[in-house]
């Protein structure tokens, strides 16, 4: 049976390719779906989540504990303010891998530290989308110890 990755996206990701293109690029949440469904080795399948709210993203988290080897997280907004994520990340034994399309540390200094990061084994940002992908490969490799 395939073991899963959850792939889970914060607050407004679900905006991403109709708003902002010169931050976040052209394409959009369901593309980023599609790149990561690519990404996967045989032997692995992604969940695929966006939600705006937090205790969704804490109770996606808690359903991985049972349901996953592994989570790709942007937590977006909530990656520089949420306790919450971070503390129910520290409760989720496997690989937790963080995304950020966007290069924080040029950004608006509010952006700069990330909660999330103190639970990462793996930070990817400023290669737009793509760093999902590349997320979702180094996830498989962890994951199977390749
Ligand atoms: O660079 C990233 O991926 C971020 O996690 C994106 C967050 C931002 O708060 C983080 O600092 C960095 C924002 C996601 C909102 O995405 C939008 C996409 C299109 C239009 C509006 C918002």
């Amino acid at each position: 049976m395939a073991e899963t990755i959850f792939v889970l996206n914060g607050p407004n990701l679900n905006l991403l390719g109709k708003r902002q293109p010169h931050i976040y690029g052209a394409e959009t949440l369901e593309d980023v779906k599609v790149l990561c469904e690519d990404a996967c080795l045989p032997g692995f399948e992604i969940r695929f989540v966006q939600s705006n709210h937090e205790g969704d993203l804490v109770d996606l988290i808690h359903r991985a504990r049972q349901e996953a080897c592994g989570i790709v997280i942007n937590p977006a907004a909530y990656s520089h303010t949420s306790v919450a994520i971070l503390d129910a990340l520290m409760a989720f034994d496997g690989p937790v891998l963080e995304v950020h399309i966007s290069q924080v540390h040029k950004r608006e200094p509010f952006r700069h530290h990330s909660y999330v990061s103190h639970r990462a084994d793996g930070v990817v940002m400023g290669f737009g989308t793509q760093g999902y992908a590349a997320a979702v490969r180094h996830m498989c490799q962890l994951v199977s110890g390749t």
